[in-house]
């Protein structure tokens, strides 16, 4: 039973595949996407999870996480000596020959750090969203209302209702779950607004004894795929003891009007472009540069950014634009985009509505329209990107139904 100061301790579920992000997630896992110049995904849980004050953090990792890992200890792990941590735990084959079999298992494969920490309260969450949230008041809310678990949900279209969780709500009590249907075909919409459903945001606070017990019994079920959203939720739903937190009620410092109830699920390439082009405006749909509650990210230690060789016919100029440390725009134009620590554009060189990851080179005369370049691509001169679709095609580079075209890491691109 939890106190009024519970102990608490935080999971993050960092072993996702993300194949719908694929080729980003082709050599890393999905929370080590890098996003917004600076960041990768798994920053943005961490951050809520240390703005809330909780110092007992595990990453639980599995597919492909060596970057992933490489990115929690160079930027997560924090002092033993002031009593908090942030650690990474792979999959390690504790508990049978296997790896995690879906996310209720690797929650299971690691009981043993939740019976060493002895939380009262265990938060677990997803590390793919783009959000903030503070979640010592969802904590609150669960204690006060008596649930064993608690999952946090949010309005989305009901077009997009096969990708989430669909909570329904106990009209005689809205604190509690009636049902939980994860990724239903024919969801039905909310009573009050039928183009919309109430959405789990993959984030929930459990009892420490229930989810112990949920995941123990649940391990035990052949039938289960041992998914927190397709098998935990749901069996403490049939219990009666499931509640829901609406993101709404969450009040978190600095956030603006247009941000407040920001949330974004970056599972698709078009999804990811799209969150990162919200960074972008002049007053931007999420904001980060709110310091009353910091995103945290490794620093690179590399030099300011530098805009160079302004003349006829180039620009050495960037608008709309988000531009990382070590980052040199010679002579080039570059609108809408967001340049990551390291990227060198060069003379005439011009690049819209485009995400350029660490270490890209673009030469000059290149053009560059409404694409993704992964890690230290190089476009040659006179190269084109995004300009012709079958040609992007014809070189093996994927291109989304919303015409963006991705280009792998380390591509040179001719
Ligand atoms: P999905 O995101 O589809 O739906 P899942 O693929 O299990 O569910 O990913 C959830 C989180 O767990 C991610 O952060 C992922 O990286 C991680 N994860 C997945 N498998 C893992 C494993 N074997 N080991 C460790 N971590 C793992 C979930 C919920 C829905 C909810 C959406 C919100 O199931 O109910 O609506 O999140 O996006």
């Amino acid at each position: 039973m939890a106190s009024s100061h519970p102990r608490v301790l935080a999971i993050v579920l960092a072993g996702g595949e993300g194949k719908r992000l694929m080729p980003l997630t082709a050599q890393r896992a999905k929370p080590a996407v890098p996003f917004g110049g600076i960041y990768r995904l798994v920053d943005f849980a961490l951050s809520n999870i240390i703005n809330s004050h909780y110092l007992h953090v595990i990453v639980l990792t599995q597919y492909k996480s060596h970057s992933l890992d490489r990115h929690i200890s160079k930027t997560w792990r924090m002092s033993a000596l002031l009593g908090n941590y942030v650690s990474s735990v792979p999959a390690q084959q504790r508990v049978g020959k296997h790896w995690y079999l879906g996310s209720a298992d690797a929650i299971h494969q690691s009981l043993n750090i939740i019976e060493d920490e002895r939380p009262d309260i265990v938060v677990v969450v997803g590390a793919d969203h783009v959000y903030r949230m503070d979640f010592s008041q969802m904590v609150d809310a669960h204690i006060e209302s008596g649930a064993r678990a608690t999952v946090s949900a949010i309005r989305q279209p009901i077009a997009l209702a096969d990708q989430f969780g669909v909570i329904d709500v106990d009209p005689q009590d809205p604190t509690r779950i009636r049902e939980f249907l994860e990724k239903p075909v024919n969801p039905v919409g909310l009573p009050d607004s039928p183009t919309e459903v109430l959405a789990s945001m993959g984030n929930y606070v459990f009892d420490a004894d229930a989810l112990v017990e949920a995941v123990t019994k649940d391990a035990a079920n052949p039938d289960s795929r041992h998914d927190m959203g397709g098998d935990i939720i749901p069996a403490f739903v049939d219990e009666g003891t499931a509640g829901v937190y609406d993101m709404i009620r969450n009040e978190v410092p600095g956030a603006t009007d247009r941000d407040r109830y920001y949330w974004r699920d970056v599972g698709t390439i078009d999804a990811y472009f799209d969150a990162n082009k919200d960074l972008i405006a002049v007053q931007p749909v999420f904001n980060l540069y709110n310091e009353d509650w910091p995103l945290y990210t490794g620093y690179t230690g590399l030099p300011p950014a530098k805009f160079v060789h302004a003349g006829p016919g180039r620009l050495g100029h960037a608008a709309d634009s988000i531009v990382s440390p070590g980052v040199l725009v010679s002579g080039a134009t570059v609108a809408g985009s967001i340049l990551s620590p390291g990227v060198h554009l060069h003379s005439w060189a011009t690049l819209t509505d485009s995400v350029v990851m660490d270490g890209v080179q673009v030469h000059r005369h290149a053009q560059v329209h409404r694409a993704i370049l992964d890690k230290n691509v190089v476009v040659d001169e006179r190269a084109r990107i995004g300009v012709d679709h079958e040609e992007d095609r014809a070189r093996g580079f994927t291109v989304t139904d919303s015409g963006i075209t991705v280009v792998p890491k380390g591509s040179h691109v001719a």
